[in-house]
């Protein structure tokens, strides 16, 4: 990425009523780098606790021995601190404002109501024999449903799993399987861009795959009234199990290292990761960073517009808004439709005062030029914020000078799934800001850059991200295979928690990172890894070998570009690159759509096989002049071979 010259200094207009101004964050970076005992027995008391916690960090980053625990004596209930705490004050205030995909459809729910409907929603699961501990599998809509339905879990203490909507039926099986979940929570259909998503005809498809019978129930939200198939004894509307029971539920006390949710995320090899997050360090550390990474002010409405399939739905709709008594807007459609002014107009409409979006969606509408936004005015608009991958400069200044109208701040939000909350971003108050820089780490936040062989890098450098020290939303694990998660993120440099990702630190000590520096691609801000998608192409009886790269891609970021060998006898066919196409979506889901899909007779590989996806890399690019080094592959003449049938995207 670009080296950007402009600097954004912070305004006054801002610092003057900021949680945090350019002092009080050097101070409070500080002392959680000196004492974090003490600065985060301090910010764990934004908390109501059953039992206040007395042992406050207790882990270690050492390869034989990861083992993380934060307020590890302390008890509390999530739901709890996002819905009871916030009745008697804020009890009338609207906790979500819900605007459907349909721009005629939204709704306003207060704290009393969220609080109301989790309780029955948390009794009928009771009554449905889910018990503390047990894991629910949720793949539903972008509705006040899925919210209640994640708070209903934490009030019982069972531990949710999301599967975002876009998935395919297998995918949804796999994380069944892999979190022997005994229900799925969905609803009929959801809706997108005015197209239906038959969810529960997925589910019943998931639920045929074999392991699946663990799930005894599927609750069935009614959210289009469209047709779909019924199992008795085992499906059950929503709606009728609630709305018979009890307002009043009792919330579980739970141990702050107890687990509150499952996430499964791509990494470079392997099936995805369910990375477990607990309970009270997770609370703490997005009810924190909501704050100060947003200045979230009293009565501020706030919108993120992820989807809750994803961490940042999680953590930002969810949790911390609703932590901190937030109003949270969470938006069931997409940012094009029914036109591409919709964000604008959702914005004019609930006059948000905080947009959180990913760099993806400001170069769509970028790419529609200025007049896209003419539809809204956004006065409202004081703070953005991106996230999901490097934003470029160009589409920050658009984001900054069009959407909002060269008076908003934007918090360029960097962190993970594994993260559980951010790790690096300005403060508006505190931090000058330049186009394209994260800028500087959180509180409680340890970065370092290391070489290829773990060695710090100090000063202005370009290196492997790692952070030095543990923070209180941190993933505890991977759910039900520790040694993985040691693997993965701890083996890599001893001591250090290993991100994946490259970065550059400049000569202010900013950050900005590079992307990926594994075999995970980021497509449109999800990520995806390339071992899954080849892993889906040579199940196809066509294929003998695929290979899966990255290349630029204007509006996605990156793009997805296949390299597919086919067996012997096999026409490479236009019908067969469709069929190919399909395959995966059907697989995977549509977030795994390839971009391109080249023949390749043979793949360039070493002499020990390994296949030189550097190489695939630049081809994919269109930099084949810059292929470097192939003399060390077995047969050099596959790579003339490739870049003569280069595919045209
Ligand atoms: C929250 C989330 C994590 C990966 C991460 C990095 C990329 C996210 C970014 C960013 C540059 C930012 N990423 N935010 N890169 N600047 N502000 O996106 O989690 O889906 O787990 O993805 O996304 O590469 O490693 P997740």
């Amino acid at each position: 990425m670009s080296e950007h010259k402009n600097v954004y200094p912070v305004r006054d207009s801002i610092a003057a009523s900021a949680w945090a101004d350019k002092d009080k964050y050097a101070a409070m970076y500080q002392q959680s780098m000196d004492d974090p005992e003490s600065f985060w027995a301090e910010q764990a008391k934004r908390l109501d606790w059953i039992k206040a916690p007395t042992k406050i960090k207790n882990t270690s980053f050492a390869r034989d021995n990861v083992d993380i625990r934060w307020f590890e004596d302390g008890e509390l209930n999530v739901s709890a601190n996002c819905l009871d705490r916030h009745l008697e004050k804020r009890g009338d205030q609207t906790a979500i404002i819900w605007e459907g995909d349909n721009p005629n459809d939204s709704k306003h729910i207060t704290y009393r109501e969220l609080y109301e409907r989790t309780n029955q929603l948390a009794n009928g699961l009771k009554s449905l024999g889910v018990k503390k501990g047990d894991t629910v599998t949720l793949y539903m809509p972008m509705i006040p449903e899925a919210a209640m339905a994640m708070l209903a879990c934490a009030r019982i203490g069972a531990v949710h799993s999301v599967v975002f909507g876009g998935f395919s039926p297998d995918a949804v099986a796999q994380r069944v399987i892999g979190a022997d979940s005994k229900l799925v929570i969905t609803a009929d259909e959801s809706v997108r861009g005015g197209k239906h998503v038959p969810l529960k005809e997925n589910v019943d498809s998931a639920l045929t795959r074999d392991g699946t019978d663990v799930c005894k129930n599927v609750l069935v939200v009614k959210r289009t009234g469209g047709d779909i198939d019924w199992k008795e004894g085992r499906d059950i509307w929503f709606d009728e199990l609630v709305d018979k029971q009890s307002t009043e539920c009792q919330a579980e006390t739970m141990n702050a290292e107890d687990p509150l949710f499952i996430l499964y995320t791509s990494g470079s090899t392997g099936a995805p990761k369910g990375l477990k997050h607990t309970t009270g360090g997770y609370l703490t550390y997005a009810a924190m960073t909501h704050q100060y990474v947003f200045d979230y002010q009293e009565g501020e409405v706030y919108w993120c517009t992820a989807d809750v399939g994803w961490v940042t739905g999680h953590s930002y709709i969810v949790y911390g808004p609703l932590a901190n008594g937030a109003t949270t807007l969470m938006f069931e459609g997409v940012p094009s439709y029914p036109s591409h002014g919709r964000m604008g107009e959702v914005v004019d409409k609930h006059q948000v005062n905080i947009l959180y979006t990913a760099p993806t969606a400001v170069r769509a509408l970028m790419a529609h030029g200025d007049n896209v936004m003419d539809s809204s005015k956004r006065d409202s608009l004081r703070l953005l914020g991106s996230v999901g991958e490097p934003i470029n400069p160009e589409a920050w200044e658009w984001f900054y000078r069009v959407i909002g109208n060269e008076k908003c701040p934007i918090v360029d939000t960097w962190w993970q799934t594994e993260t559980g909350g951010i790790m690096i971003a300005p403060l508006p108050g505190a931090t000058d800001l330049k186009p394209g820089s994260a800028t500087t780490p959180f509180f409680g936040v340890n970065p370092a850059l290391v070489d290829n062989e773990g060695h710090k890098l100090e000063g202005e450098t370009e290196g492997n991200l790692v952070i030095l020290d543990s923070w209180p939303g941190q993933a505890r694990s991977i759910w039900g295979d520790h040694e993985r998660f040691v693997q993965t993120y701890f083996s890599t440099y001893d001591g250090m928690y290993f991100t994946g990702d490259g970065c550059r630190r400049d000569e202010d000590g900013y950050y900005w990172i590079t992307g990926r520096v594994d075999d995970v691609l980021n497509v449109s801000g999800h990520r995806m890894g390339t071992a899954e998608i080849e892993s889906s192409l040579v199940a196809h009886s066509a294929v003998a070998e695929a290979a899966v790269v990255g290349f630029p891609h204007d509006i996605k970021g990156q793009g997805i570009y296949i390299y597919v060998t086919l067996n012997d006898g096999i026409d490479p066919t236009d019908e067969l690159k469709k069929e190919l196409t399909q395959w995966v979506r059907k697989d995977i889901g549509p977030i795994a759509s390839p971009d391109v899909i080249q023949w390749a007779p043979g793949l360039p590989k070493t002499r020990s096989g390994k296949i030189m996806r550097r190489i695939l890399r630049k081809i994919a690019a269109n930099e084949c002049d810059g292929l470097g080094d192939t003399s060390t592959l077995a047969d050099p003449s596959v790579v003339d071979e490739l870049i003569e049938h280069r595919a045209n995207q």
